[in-house]
């Protein structure tokens, strides 16, 4: 049974915890580096865009999301057999990085049930003057709603909760340094403003999933990995970790022997 902590406290009270220093200067500088490489061979592609469909067959995104020390954060809200449901860099430039509008979460994900849990990795610190992320404290609690089209401003979701949800006056900035994480609801209302600094700001948001979530799709999830645990027989199919090829793939720490033994399927 897992212990419960001052943060996940923090989280059923508020939507939204924080957890400092998980992950260490030398994997946030290889994720760093991942962005540039991903950058380089997807050309057209914004920074704010780097989605997973871009990791099915990229054994470092697998590294970064499988580790141990995000996994052991995740267990506290998951449980024990977790998968992958999606992860995203959201790499906002100096200069003209786009705001993400108020939005919840779960009203874009094809999940049943809604058992899901966002970790957001610090890769550069990140705060107000570089576009933070920002929540809503207890809208955790507010239904699902349809989110509206919203292109008044260039932004990276192209939509928006309707504002008869919102009292932005009741906002909340999650200031981190590089290797912190936030927690949060898929229900909490939660967006940030544009980078217009001149630093860059990047965060990968990672979404955990219980083996008993299943994830509603015609074929193959471009990013369903099994990550810790067991599967559940006949909810999701899970891609096999993808193997590291020199000259394909960014190479990292451990390249040369990814992946390690991989969890045990149902
Ligand atoms: O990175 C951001 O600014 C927003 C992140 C976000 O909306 C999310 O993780 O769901």
């Amino acid at each position: 049974m897992s212990t419960q902590t001052r943060e996940r406290d923090q989280y059923d009270d508020d939507g939204y915890s924080i957890y400092r220093q998980v992950i260490d200067a030398d994997l946030i500088r290889e994720a760093s580096d991942h962005v540039d490489w991903l950058l380089a061979n997807n050309p057209g592609i914004r920074p704010e865009q780097l989605h997973n469909n871009l990791m099915t067959n990229d054994p470092f995104w697998v590294r970064l999301v499988a580790d141990d020390r995000l996994l052991d954060v995740a267990q506290q809200y998951v449980g024990p057999d977790i998968a992958l449901f999606a992860s995203h860099y959201i790499c906002k430039p100096s200069g003209d990085g786009q705001p993400v509008l108020w939005h919840q979460d779960g009203s874009y994900w094809p999940l049943e049930p809604m058992d899901v849990v966002t970790l957001w990795l610090a890769v550069d610190d990140s705060d107000v003057d570089n576009g933070c992320m920002r929540v809503i404290p207890g809208t955790q609690s507010t239904e699902l709603q349809e989110m509206q089209q919203n292109q008044e401003v260039d932004n990276v979701l192209g939509s928006s909760i309707d504002p008869q949800y919102l009292d932005e006056s009741a906002a909340v900035d999650i200031v981190l340094a590089a290797g912190d994480v936030s927690v949060h609801h898929p229900n909490i209302i939660h967006g940030s403003t544009a980078n217009t600094s001149q630093r860059r700001r990047c965060g990968l948001t990672i979404r955990y999933i219980p083996a008993t979530t299943r994830i509603l799709t015609d074929g193959q999830w471009p990013s369903a990995f099994l990550l810790r645990g067991s599967a559940v027989d006949s909810v999701n199919d899970y891609l096999p970790w993808p193997t590291y090829q020199s000259g394909e793939h960014m190479s990292f720490r451990g390249s040369d022997q990814w992946p390690p033994s991989v969890p045990a399927g149902p």
